[in-house]
């Protein structure tokens, strides 16, 4: 088999790549390692930015995002059992929109079946060769068969535990990390979200996350530890925190129900640069992760491949190979600005076992700062919507 791109991956980077590249007039071929079900079904974050709602709008993609996505103007950020409201849409013009991203996963795989974007799911043992090259190749095996897929270039969009990262040569690729002391419990809960937006609580007992999916859908996260696994947190332990936790003044609770799916996920800040070696593109969880504190992971890895499309295009269409030098220092960029907008959220909302009594007083203050300040609420504001995709020429 031949293609112009080989993509790896059919998270929302990969499949987003294939669809800008189609509409570039250059084709590509998505794997991926699991089936249609499970990508589709795997729940992860919520928060689109409005660059990624654009794109998906411009592509024609938009439409059940439209009719289903709840378009968000504000959050709130509480803390000392008081919520306050940060108006992003007053502050920055701009707003986000809360739609699952295996929503958008199932939107972008039902427009590239309609279009005839090729995905092959369910292959095994990918392995990539001479990415060093000019003619790099995917090897992997399909129904127990051995293929091969000729390239002229391979975008690594497979995640953080994918291989696309591993291929490249020991000694290339410098990387940069901090892991947290703590995880995320997320809960799905069949109950009406009993506030109209995302609320980041600051409590003594850990930080807490109210957010939705739909009208009926409540989406919660709690602070953990690290080393705890969820058979340490049955329902009725992980309501009691959350009770504890988003304590209001004026008695607000989120309203409890059955929870539908519960997961722990471990908190990094980690990026690897360059995310080009020879042939090789990396883009999203391959080459960055940030912690979930703003819900920037797969609006990062969207970004990525906006920029990698238009200098794939250029160096396939145009002849301009030269195009593509730029790709890791346009998505560095904005990839260190969010690291930096994350690490800054996440250390103003958690509680850690190293923080002392200075720290928290310090904590409070930034709070009572971001949410009393118009300059410091425009900040936030300008960070949480996500800052403008920069155009690589
Ligand atoms: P993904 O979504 O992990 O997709 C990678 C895809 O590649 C496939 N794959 C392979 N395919 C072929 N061959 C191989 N050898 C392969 N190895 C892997 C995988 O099956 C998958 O389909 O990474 P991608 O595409 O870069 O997307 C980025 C976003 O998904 C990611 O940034 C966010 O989801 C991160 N993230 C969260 N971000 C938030 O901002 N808020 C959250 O609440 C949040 N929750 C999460 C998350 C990431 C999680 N992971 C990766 C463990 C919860 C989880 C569990
Ligand atoms: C979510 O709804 O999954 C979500 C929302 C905001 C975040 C992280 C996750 O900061």
């Amino acid at each position: 088999m031949r293609t112009q791109v080989g993509i790896v991956g059919a998270g929302p980077p990969g499949l987003m790549l294939a669809h800008l590249l189609r509409r570039e007039g250059v084709d590509a071929v998505v794997l991926e390692a699991r089936d249609r079900s499970y990508v589709e079904g795997r729940i992860r974050t919520g928060v689109l930015e409005q660059g990624t709602v654009d794109l998906l709008k411009t592509l024609g993609l938009g439409e059940r995002m439209e009719r289903l996505g709840l378009l968000h103007h504000a959050i709130e950020v509480g803390y000392e059992k008081q919520r306050f409201r940060i108006d992003m849409t007053a502050l920055t013009g701009k707003s986000v929109m809360v739609y699952g991203q295996h929503e958008v996963v199932t939107d972008l795989i039902a427009g590239a079946e309609a279009a005839g974007i090729p995905i092959l799911f369910g292959v095994e043992d990918v392995a990539l060769e001479g990415i060093a090259g000019p003619s790099p190749t995917i090897r992997f095996r399909r129904g127990g068969v051995g293929e091969e897929l000729h390239c002229d270039y391979i975008a690594g969009c497979d995640g953080f535990h994918g291989i696309s990262r591993a291929a490249v040569p020991d000694g290339v690729l410098t990387t940069y990390k901090r892991e947290y002391p703590f995880s995320w419990l997320g809960i799905l809960a069949e109950a009406a979200p009993s506030l109209d937006e995302l609320l980041y609580m600051h409590s003594d007992c850990g930080f807490a996350l109210f957010s939705m999916r739909s009208p009926t859908v409540t989406r919660l996260y709690l602070q953990c530890d690290r080393t705890e696994n969820l058979a340490e947190w049955p329902d009725e332990r992980v309501w009691e925190e959350l009770h504890r936790r988003f304590e209001s003044m004026d008695g607000w609770m989120p309203k409890a129900g059955p929870v539908l799916q519960k997961s722990i996920t471990a908190m990094r800040s980690f990026v690897t640069a360059p995310m080009q070696f020879g042939r090789l593109f990396l883009a999203g969880d391959a080459a960055h992760i940030v912690p979930p504190t703003r819900a920037k992971g797969m609006n990062l890895a969207i970004a990525d491949v906006k920029v990698l499309a238009t200098c794939l295009s250029a160096a396939i269409r145009e002849g301009k190979a030269s195009a593509l030098d730029c790709y890791s220092e346009v998505c560095l960029r904005r990839i260190w600005s969010a690291q930096r907008f994350s690490w800054w959220m996440t250390s103003m909302l958690h509680n850690s076992l190293e923080d002392s009594a200075f720290d928290r007083r310090r904590q409070i203050a930034e709070l009572e700062y971001v949410t009393h300040s118009v300059a410091a609420a425009t900040s936030l504001a300008e960070n949480y919507v996500g800052l403008p995709i920069e155009n690589p020429f």
